[in-house]
């Protein structure tokens, strides 16, 4: 490969050596020397890979025998012992502080060594209670400059979770829906399909023409916006106050499907679809599906009967697919023949499965969460505080754990005298020990209904040692179910390394169910692994994990998750009624 390498690559991969070093809390001039043979690598004159491939690079000023040596093995190899090691030793929550601006290695280095945290979240904290302040060198006035930093990095960060661009599209149709002219108004784009993480956020608004500058004219004079990005008679953008960019197009009612089409997207599955057209002698745009002229272009005089998206995937000898699926991740096989499956809704939902109560670190009492279920027309609800390794989350004692048994018998009796037809079940969300056991012995394992095995510490394993780790946890009888099972948390901390292409048909296999953790932070499982769980019949339960009340409205991010996933209710088992619920968990334990 000495022939294709370029300056700036080995110039990139030097400077990535010095800056991890320093995160690592190494030598300085270790990490200096690396920087100093970037700067000579970058002034260099001409080709390096002539002195790669006659190993001359120590003749140049400032790179010794080690770092040319280390040159030598990623042009022979593509990778560096020493950036391998590095990376292992670095958390990748520490790097992502590099994007706060005016934070740099060695600072970073210090307040996490001499703090013990590694997320930004915790950061966030350490800067808010005093303790950055309270470290030598730095002082309130850093601590300050910290936070406003991470302020502006989120603010400003190029995508951010479901739940905030949800909330800020619904504000925008709130605000439009009843004005002048408008005809139909939706989300598109990312957050049409309930993709975990959005860019922008897209509307669009079916409109006649004489509408379209009072409309336009509504929109960029929201009280949110803080920035108009352009302005134009069918197309604007803008910033909110909360950084975000919101698209909006006006079309002409009769283009509304097409256009809700083409802007929902994907790129990758409107690619296909416009190919699949044209193999139909038809043309697919923004603006409808047409007969092909001679020319092979649309021929706008002969549209297609297409009064909804509906209607233009039957037009193409597909079943209808719902935005959630179109990622061109196999959704025409699944569509082909005019069949869909029918995926999961949120009404099939009947009951919840992973909640926190302040037995742990839920805000909220048992009563408490499960009157709000009750209102929300669930039948029943799983109490899932955490075991007691998880210690620092108030994680129950055995003896706690009997008592929460008692309290929730005391519950379940008073709803059965007045005839309340919902139950509470026991259940755990119990800590995966290093070795994928559970955190208490197998007596009180089976006093529970439900036990959900997750990963709180421990998520660096290697690849290896992980899988094996949440395997053992999948062949534990006493877990009906392993959760979160990458623990990542959305633009902020990558998950756990485990091939859940592995993992998933070897828990299907031991009748373990892996949850779709509904909390926008997570969406975890991630939806891609549907096919593999669908194809080895992997149960699910789309779980809010919920902490608070309004935590249990997330199961609808769940939801979209599962759809996108390709689920049908059947593979959900909160959709089971109690009975059905209760008999799967007791064959299983
Ligand atoms: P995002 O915003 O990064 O979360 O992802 P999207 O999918 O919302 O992307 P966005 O906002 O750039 O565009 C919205 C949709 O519009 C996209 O899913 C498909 C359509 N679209 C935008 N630009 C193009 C393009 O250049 N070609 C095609 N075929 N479609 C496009
Ligand atoms: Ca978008
Ligand atoms: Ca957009
Ligand atoms: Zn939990």
């Amino acid at each position: 490969m000495h022939s294709t390498i370029q300056k700036d690559e080995i110039v990139r991969l030097l400077e990535e050596i010095g800056t991890l070093m320093r995160l690592a809390g190494e030598n300085d001039f270790r990490a200096m020397a690396f920087d100093r043979a970037a700067r000579t690598i970058e002034s260099l004159e001409g080709d390096i890979s002539q002195n790669i491939e006659k190993r001359t690079l120590t003749d140049l000023k400032g790179i010794g025998k080690s770092i040319a040596d280390d040159i030598y093995t990623y042009a022979d190899t593509g990778s560096v012992p020493v950036l391998d090691k590095l990376k292992e030793r670095v958390p990748d929550g520490v790097i992502t502080w590099l994007g706060i601006s005016g934070m740099g290695p060695k600072k970073i280095y210090k307040i996490h060594k001499e703090l013990g945290i590694t997320e930004i979240s915790e950061l966030k904290e350490k800067c808010i209670d005093g303790s950055v302040a309270a470290l030598s060198g730095m002082g309130q006035k850093s601590a300050e400059k910290i936070l406003k930093s991470i302020a502006w990095m989120e603010q400003f960060s190029e995508r951010c979770r479901i739940d905030e661009a949800d909330a800020i599209a619904q504000l925008f149709l709130t605000s439009m829906q009843d004005a002048d002219g408008v005809q139909q108004i939706s989300v598109a784009g990312s957050l049409r399909r309930a993709n975990e993480t959005i860019g922008d956020i897209d509307l669009l608004i079916a409109a006649d023409d004489q509408f379209t500058g009072s409309l336009m004219k509504r929109f960029v004079e929201l009280e949110t916006v803080v920035e108009i990005l352009g302005q134009g008679e069918t197309k604007s953008s803008v910033r909110t106050q909360e950084g975000r960019q919101v698209d909006l197009r006006i079309v002409a009612p009769k283009h509304y499907p097409a256009a809700m089409m083409y802007f929902t997207g994907s790129k990758e599955h409107n690619v296909e679809m416009r190919r699949r057209a044209r193999s139909r002698n038809y043309q697919l745009n923004e603006y409808g599906l047409y007969h092909q002229n001679d020319e092979q272009q649309a021929d706008f005089d002969r549209p297609l009967d297409a009064g909804d998206e509906a209607a233009i995937y039957k037009h193409l000898g597909l079943g209808y697919i719902p935005p959630e699926l179109r990622e061109d991740h196999g959704e025409f096989d699944l569509a082909a023949d005019g069949k869909t499956p029918e995926l999961v809704e949120l009404s099939d939902l009947r009951g919840i499965l992973h909640a926190h109560s302040t037995w742990s670190d839920g805000k909220k009492s048992i009563r408490e969460m499960a009157q709000s279920c009750i209102d929300r027309g669930y039948e029943y609800l799983s109490i899932t505080d955490h075991s007691r390794t998880a210690a620092y989350v108030g994680g129950l004692s055995i003896e706690r754990v009997y008592e929460q048994w008692k309290e929730i018998d005391r519950i379940n009796d008073e709803f059965a005298k007045n005839g309340t037809p919902f139950l509470i079940l026991k259940g755990i969300e119990s800590d995966i020990l290093s070795d994928g056991n559970l955190d208490y012995p197998d007596d009180v394992l089976k006093g529970f209904d439900l036990v959900i095995g997750s990963v709180h510490f421990g998520l660096d394993y290697s690849p290896e040692k992980m899988l094996e780790r949440l395997k053992n946890a999948a062949a534990n009888p006493h877990i009906h179910m392993i959760g979160h099972p990458t623990g990542r948390l959305l633009l902020n901390r990558n998950g756990n390394k485990v091939d859940l292409h592995q993992l998933i048909p070897f828990a299907a296999e031991h009748k373990t169910a892996i949850e779709i953790n509904a909390n926008p932070r997570r969406l975890d499982l991630d939806w891609r692994y549907g096919k593999i769980a669908r194809d080895s019949g992997l149960l699910s339960a789309i779980c809010p994990d919920a902490h608070t009340i309004e935590g249990i409205e997330h199961v609808r991010f769940g939801i979209g998750t599962a759809r996108k996933a390709g689920f049908t209710a059947r593979q959900i088992l909160n959709t089971r009624s109690i009975d059905d619920l209760i008999k799967w968990l007791r064959q299983k334990s």
